[in-house]
């Protein structure tokens, strides 16, 4: 599908949003909520498709989970009570959903088969499989268990001292995860540290997750109970709105209850330093996960230099961060990031191809990019290649280009933002 934006002359953005709930914390908190004993309630879980492929996968391993709206109640059956799938289970574009289930269904005594959409069919499963094969998980798959379709037979597993060579949450779940019912002690130590939802939400069902510096260990036998859980705005999808108040002229824009967990940061960070005015007002303290509402007005930005252990706090918003760095004053340079390469698309190459369209001066490096500030952008038939980032990154770049935007493959937006198109367009006012 095809998706036309409309962009008068002196448009701005104003008002107070709420964005929908954090991805990746939905995804655990239906995980959870499936392997814990006793009722599991969560508030405010996103309903894009990743995170309903999730509750679809844990329905087929029989578990019973009522949702109306983005309220949703889950029987937990206890990580043994899973029941073996007699279908295939189909995660379509989401990588969490597959890499964390794999560490859950490493214990599970039975057999699965898990496959994806041709997205996921690129994205490396060797990641998480190898540290799983260690611990005595059986999985196999296309190339050795590199790529999906995999398959997996769980069963009595040993823990592991895993050093792990990326710094990736998903990985350091999965392993987590399947050391819960492992023999012994399970570590992973990561090169920079990942968001931290996992080891977080652990606690919150009970569970003792210990941290010395980047290592995070579990003890084996371990037993989740279930909880109600308020699930936060989702500051990955907030970062498209934070940006559009920073560069649309004459904006300012209120984000209410966005999660602020310093793991997922770093696009706060960077956007303060290239000059943006952003104020948070924290929330309520008692949660597992800290909330703000984040307020930003249109401000002059300079262009940066992006890298180093900043990255993993800030991965899935480099897309909006290079569309804000065209608008900055000099040269922005992003670099340390080659696992934008295998994200749900090459990233580095689509945000370089789809700005360049409008008139963005941008270029690609081995592990980054370097985008030249600051640009006219105009017009034009861009695409989102099906990546739900990149989607909402050329809507928000439509903003500045007087006329037509036609964005293809728009439907790829409610992987995480079901209703952002209708928010776009709520927000625009004349300046007039
Ligand atoms: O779930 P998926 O498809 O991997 O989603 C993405 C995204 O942009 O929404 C990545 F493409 O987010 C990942 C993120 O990049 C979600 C995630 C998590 O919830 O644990 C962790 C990050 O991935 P990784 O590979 O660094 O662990």
């Amino acid at each position: 599908m095809s998706m036309l934006l409309k962009t008068d002359e002196g448009i701005r953005l104003k008002g107070t949003l709420s964005v929908p709930g954090d991805k990746s914390i939905s995804h655990r908190a239906v995980m959870f909520g499936s392997i814990a004993e006793g009722t599991t309630k969560i508030h405010g879980l996103l309903t894009g498709d990743d995170c309903l492929r999730t509750i679809d996968c844990f329905q087929k391993m029989g578990v019973q989970i009522e949702r109306n709206e983005d309220d949703v109640e889950i029987r937990g059956r206890g990580i043994d009570g899973l029941q073996e799938p007699k279908e295939i289970l189909d995660v379509r574009n989401s990588g969490t959903t597959i890499r964390l289930l794999l560490g859950i269904l490493a214990n599970a005594a039975f057999h699965a088969c898990l496959i994806g959409d041709e997205s996921i069919a690129k994205r490396p499963m060797d990641r998480v499989v190898q540290p799983l094969l260690k611990m005595g998980a059986k999985i196999d798959g296309r190339e050795n268990g590199s790529f999906t379709p995999l398959s997996i037979r769980g069963g009595s597993l040993t823990g592991i001292d895993y050093i792990s060579p990326v710094a990736s949450a998903q990985v350091k779940s999965a392993v987590l995860l399947a050391g819960l019912r492992a023999d012994g002690v399970t570590s992973v130590t990561e090169p920079q540290l990942s968001r931290d939802h996992t080891e977080r939400m652990l606690r919150l069902f009970g569970c003792e997750v210990e941290e010395d510096g980047l290592k995070k260990s579990i003890k084996g036998n371990q037993t989740l109970r279930g909880t109600t859980i308020h699930i936060p705005g989702d500051i990955s999808s907030a970062a498209f709105f934070l940006v559009a108040g920073l560069i649309v002229p004459n904006s300012e824009l209120t984000i209410l209850n966005t999660g602020i967990n310093p793991t997922r940061t770093g696009i706060i960070d960077v956007l303060k330093e290239m000059g943006a005015d952003i104020l948070m007002e924290r929330k309520d303290e008692s949660s597992i996960e800290p909330v703000a509402d984040i307020t930003v007005k249109t401000s002059s930005l300079k262009g940066i230099e992006i890298g180093g252990d900043i990255i993993p706090r800030l991965i899935d918003e480099i897309p909006v961060i290079a569309l804000a760095a065209t608008q900055a004053d000099g040269t922005t340079i992003i670099k340390d990031a080659a696992e934008l390469k295998v994200k749900e698309t090459n990233r580095i190459e689509t945000v370089v191809k789809e700005l360049s369209k409008m008139g963005a001066r941008i270029e690609a490096t081995e592990d980054g990019m370097k985008i030249y500030g600051k640009s006219k952008l105009h017009p034009a038939t861009v695409d989102s290649h099906g990546d739900h980032r990149i989607g909402m990154m050329l809507a928000i770049a439509s903003c500045l280009a007087k006329g037509e935007t036609a964005i293809e493959n728009n439907e790829a937006i409610g992987i995480s933002f079901p209703r952002f198109f209708d928010l776009l367009e709520e927000l625009k006012h004349s300046n007039t």
